[in-house]
């Protein structure tokens, strides 16, 4: 907590930290009132809250309730007793010679588990969209959304301050479960998803959810939305509705035409339209999220510039933009360390059960050097080694080092604590000044405090922009104010408090 205060962060979100038996690094709850004994006891939770509070430091959790694991007692009392209350908490389905429809899983292979129990009639199968072992929730069940919001109530009164809701927008499926479009699950790389992704009552158990536990404690919620585009954004977060307070959307995360799991080089310029367009676009009724990272995704950095040369000043210029523009700023672990993704050298490293499962389904068929290279262009792997300063490291990642830039953490500590003194940098207004030649020069307006921000988006140097005299430079990330941008290099300049008007 000391070193988050010291950078200046003010929220901490926990990934799952409930009891689970990890096939998905905790996103397979088995016991959402209970702490993962990796993670300490319940009073080690109490103890981190009170902490973090008395340091200003918010604590938002982790909600994972589209699944629960299989080793959940709602699914156990539903595997083994006929007449369970449980049974219709999940989606149990028969099909004779075949599955109940053609979805697949995002962890690959179908969506269907074959269930083997006294309980259930033979040819019984149960839906997951993740792992086998992540039993999709029946949301249309008021039941289980009771049981929810009950669930969530509990944390608030602890003083959590609010969650992360895992894939949130998933949670409302078609009730006749029809097949997927093949051609829409190959653009979107699962069969189905149309069918989930934006269902006939998400926006109805959004509001009811807010309404009977977030409300009530003026609580934040974080939507995880894969597959939510802007204008579905707006419908999702604009403040009048009660659903969701923000929302994470993926688009930038990928360069157009290009996959996660795949090796390529990631032109910041679509991080800059994407940019661009949420910056001018987002309702003002509307907040966003401004992040490059998280636990599911390899380094921004990594992706943007294989020479390693260049870490340190794309980690400054991707700091510097993120914490200049309209939104609330999430730093994924690492991020203020400058770690960039690893020079993973086989499988036996990988513990990612995503990976896995993308080895096992294409290392056939691409060949196992071509399916080696996607995973490591996008492998979650790279976002999920223990931070440096742990001496204990997964076996499968025993001796992998990774070097932390101290100029990086000054870099985020500063730019932190810039955007804090000033306003303007969080609600002033957004505008384009420049944005071609791989550089991206925009300001931020609020009555006469502006701000430009001049960034060199290349490893080339790039003729520096200079504001008329009412402007002062009060930033460079490297140090420099000459008439030449270095390689990644990003400027900071303010209207001039102390000259004449
Ligand atoms: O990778 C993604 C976005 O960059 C998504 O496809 C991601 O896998 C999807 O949003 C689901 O992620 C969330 O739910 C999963 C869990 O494995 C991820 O860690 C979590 O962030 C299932 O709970």
């Amino acid at each position: 907590l000391d070193y988050i205060q010291e950078l200046g962060v003010t929220a901490l979100w926990l990934s799952p930290i409930y009891d689970s038996p990890n096939d998905d690094n905790g996103y397979d709850i088995r016991d959402y009132k209970k702490i993962m004994p990796e993670f300490g006891t319940m009073e080690d939770f109490d103890d981190l809250l009170e902490k973090a509070h008395a340091k200003g430091i918010r604590i938002i959790m982790d909600l994972v309730v589209n699944h629960t694991s299989d080793e959940h007692a709602w699914f156990q009392d539903a595997l083994s007793n006929p007449n369970s209350p449980y049974r219709d908490f999940y989606f149990f389905r028969q099909a004779q010679g075949g599955l109940p429809n053609n979805w697949t899983s995002f962890f690959s292979g179908f969506a269907w588990n074959a269930i083997v129990s006294e309980a259930f009639p033979k040819d019984t199968y149960a839906l997951h969209l993740f792992s086998k072992k992540q039993m999709d929730l029946n949301w249309d069940n008021p039941r289980v959304r009771e049981e929810i919001a009950n669930m969530v109530s509990w944390w608030f009164k602890k003083g959590v301050d609010g969650f992360r809701m895992d894939v949130i927008n998933l949670i409302s499926k078609d009730p006749e479960l029809p097949d997927g479009n093949q051609t829409i699950g190959n653009l979107m790389g699962v069969r189905g998803i149309e069918h989930y992704f934006y269902g006939p009552n998400l926006h109805k158990y959004l509001h009811e959810l807010h309404e009977h536990a977030f409300a009530p404690y003026d609580a934040l919620s974080i939507g995880e939305t894969p597959g939510i585009g802007l204008h579905m954004a707006e419908l999702l977060t604009e403040h009048g509705r009660g659903e969701l307070d923000m929302l994470f959307n993926f688009d930038h995360l990928e360069a157009p035409g290009h996959k996660r799991m795949e090796e390529y080089v990631y032109d910041p310029k679509h991080l800059c339209e994407y940019l661009i367009t949420w910056q001018t676009e987002l309702s003002n009724n509307c907040w966003m999220s401004l992040f490059y990272n998280n636990h599911d995704n390899p380094r921004m950095i990594s992706k943007m510039e294989p020479d390693t040369r260049y870490i340190s000043a794309i980690a400054k210029l991707l700091a510097t933009i993120q914490f200049t523009l309209k939104g609330t700023p999430f730093i994924y672990q690492g991020d203020e360390l400058g770690l960039s993704n690893i020079a993973f050298e086989s499988m036996d490293q990988i513990t990612d059960v995503e990976a896995k499962g993308y080895w096992e389904e294409n290392a056939g068929e691409l060949g196992k050097e071509k399916a080696w290279q996607n995973i490591l262009g996008g492998t979650r792997e790279h976002a999920r080694v223990l931070l440096p300063w742990n001496e204990t490291r997964a076996p499968e990642h025993a001796g992998i080092t990774q070097e932390v830039r101290p100029d990086v953490t000054e870099a985020y500590k500063f730019l932190i604590a810039l955007r804090k003194e000033n306003p303007t940098l969080i609600y002033g207004a957004f505008k384009v000044i420049y944005f071609k030649n791989g550089k991206f020069v925009f300001s931020r307006k609020r009555g006469d405090d502006e701000w430009i921000l001049d960034c060199n988006i290349t490893h080339d140097e790039k003729k520096a922009y200079t504001p008329h005299a009412a402007f002062e430079l009060v930033y460079s990330t490297e140090d420099a104010d000459g008439a030449t941008l270095f390689p990644y290099e990003a400027r900071i300049w303010h209207t001039n408090t102390k000259a004449g008007r």
